[in-house]
């Protein structure tokens, strides 16, 4: 009994520490371009965005969230090229036209949702659907182009 308790008491400050650890990595960085940009660049088990097309330009990466793009200036509503090198095929990257995953909750496709592998090479090329508020009918709203505010995994 004596043990378990002062096991109890090493355990839990490093469980603590591991906690904010986890949550330090977990937290999106935003690179700077390489010489030569590629989708390989995106860290394995990480989900990448890139401010141009085919992969170019300024790199954000995340192991588990972006909660606002915002906090980096140059890169909200920037992204046009995306992809997930998830690790695990049950946890989904999925990114949102709003901060703090927000997004239009009308049943339909409001979220940009890649399986590991997955890529977009070009947003400019993939709509963002919503539906009217008054009416419910879908309406092809604008592409996905410069419209990405946050991201996360989906496990
Ligand atoms: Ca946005």
């Amino acid at each position: 009994m004596i043990g378990k308790t002062l096991r109890e008491r090493v355990v839990v400050p490093v469980v603590g520490a591991l906690a904010a650890l986890l949550m330090f990595v977990g937290l999106g960085v935003v690179a700077a371009a390489p010489a030569s940009a590629a989708r390989s660049d995106c860290p394995s088990g990480y989900a990448c965005t890139w401010n141009n097309g085919s992969f170019s330009g300024g790199m954000s990466s995340f192991q588990y969230s972006i909660p606002d793009f915002g906090a980096w200036p140059g890169y909200n509503n920037a992204a046009t090229s995306v992809t997930s090198a998830g690790q695990s095929a049950s946890c989904v990257a999925e990114y949102y036209p709003d901060a703090n995953y927000g997004h239009w909750t009308g049943g339909t496709i409001t979220r940009m949702r890649l399986q590991p592998g997955q890529y977009r090479s070009d947003l400019s090329n993939n709509v963002y659907y919503r539906s009217n508020p008054e009416d419910g009918v879908v309406q092809v709203s604008r592409t996905w182009n410069d419209l990405i505010s946050s991201g996360r995994f989906v496990c």
